[in-house]
């Protein structure tokens, strides 16, 4: 056998058992949800089409022609009875694009599609694109709202950094064609995280938002806003309200945003954010949840302390170390809810819970007393009415 084949083959093995890799839950858990051994998603698990130029003729070292460097942050969407996740790809190149990839379960078997998507782009065009919320609303349409990266056309040229974030906007109805629809316009300076709610409110499009004065710093700005318009073919939000704010000495003190589009349950809208705080090592992005009201989604109605859910063993590694994110998430009509993370900007995961552990973790949970002495006292609470409890055998 050629070397060339013989690398081939070794790849194609490789890969398949990748992709054949059965997914494990991490047990016993913490009751709010289930971690798996595996992610689901990373950058080897792209098809080789994609990396290789398959022809001897034109690629006799059979070496990588197109490298991939991390697949992560994904939007979710169940659609005819596949657990479907648009994926943010990274290229070698740092540049990001979306790429669909579908899975039987949920948890395990992930494929990519033979394609990524090619995102039609604006009169202004996007430099990076990333991070998908995919919601089906209730007009009918699947809207895909992601960040639209462009070079800050006022930086100085020796500033090769600075950039503006907005929201580009897509829909489509069969999830193979993409119809782009002009940028969301806001007053705010930067956005990311821009997440459209699921349900018309008093006859309008409600959409999240994070208003931050820089690409990193949230300045004057920053916490998850809240914002209504009347088209989506149009995006205009005149007026910003902030409905839940960074706050000191949170996990959220130096910014947040909303992760996927909140979750219909019987208590309230579920949602799912993350919460940056800065440490001696850098940022640290950790996982939260809040609940809103049905018949005020702008009015928060519980929020328990800290994060649910922080990086842990390799998830604290990778190109953005110390870092969780999450824009797509997944209910069953059983209830069941699948949670895509990625840990690190580098891969994707998959966790397990149900309406009735995060609405009864949200609603049960104590909030932030934002004093050590409020949270001594949360605990001489529980530790006081387990005490009253006659001891279980063991
Ligand atoms: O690097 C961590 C995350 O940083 C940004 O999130 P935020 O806008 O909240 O700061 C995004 O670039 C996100 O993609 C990335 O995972």
């Amino acid at each position: 056998m050629s070397n060339f084949n013989a690398r081939l083959q070794a790849l194609q093995v490789a890969h398949q058992q990748l992709l054949h890799m059965n997914n494990e839950a991490i047990l016993p858990g913490n009751g709010i949800f289930l971690r798996y051994k595996n992610p689901v998603l990373t950058a080897t698990h792209v098809p080789l089409e994609w990396c290789y130029d398959l022809n001897q003729a034109s690629n006799p070292h059979l070496m990588t022609r197109f490298g991939i460097n991390a697949v992560f942050n994904a939007g979710a969407i169940k659609w005819e009875g596949k657990y479907i996740v648009i994926a943010r790809v990274e290229g070698w190149d740092r540049k990001s694009f979306f790429a669909v990839a579908e899975s039987d379960n949920g948890i395990d078997g992930f494929r990519f599609r033979d394609f990524p998507l090619q995102i039609p782009e604006t009169a202004i065009p996007d430099t990076n694109i990333y991070d998908m919320r995919v919601v089906q609303h209730e007009d009918g349409y699947v809207y895909g709202l992601f960040c639209t990266e462009r070079r800050d056309p006022s930086a100085p040229a020796g500033d090769q950094s600075a950039a503006v974030a907005q929201c580009g906007i897509v829909r489509t109805k069969d999830l193979e064609t993409w119809e782009r629809l002009p940028d969301l316009v806001t007053a705010s300076a930067q956005q990311r995280n821009v997440v459209l709610h699921p349900e018309f409110v008093n006859g309008k499009y409600m959409l999240y938002t994070r208003p931050q004065d820089g690409f990193i710093e949230a300045g004057k700005g920053g916490g998850i806003g809240v914002g209504y318009c009347d088209s989506m073919e149009k995006a205009v939000i005149s007026t910003e309200s902030v409905i839940d704010n960074k706050v000191y000495h949170t996990i959220a003190e130096a910014k947040n945003g909303q992760g996927p589009a909140p979750i219909r349950t019987p208590h309230g809208w579920l949602h799912l954010a993350h919460g940056v705080r800065n440490t001696a090592a850098g940022l640290r992005y950790t996982l939260y949840l809040f609940m809103t009201s049905l018949d005020h989604p702008e009015e928060v109605i519980c929020k328990p302390a800290g994060y649910f859910m922080a990086p842990e063993g390799d998830e604290r590694v990778g190109d953005v170390s110390n870092v969780l994110f999450s824009n797509g998430w997944i209910a069953d009509e059983d209830g069941q809810v699948f949670i895509y993370y990625a840990s690190s900007d580098t891969r994707l995961h998959v966790a397990t819970s149900s309406i009735a552990q995060l609405t009864d973790y949200c609603m049960h949970t104590a909030p932030d007393g934002l004093r050590s002495f409020a949270s001594v006292a949360t605990l001489y609470n529980i530790i006081e009415r387990n005490k009253a409890l006659v001891p279980a055998e063991i």
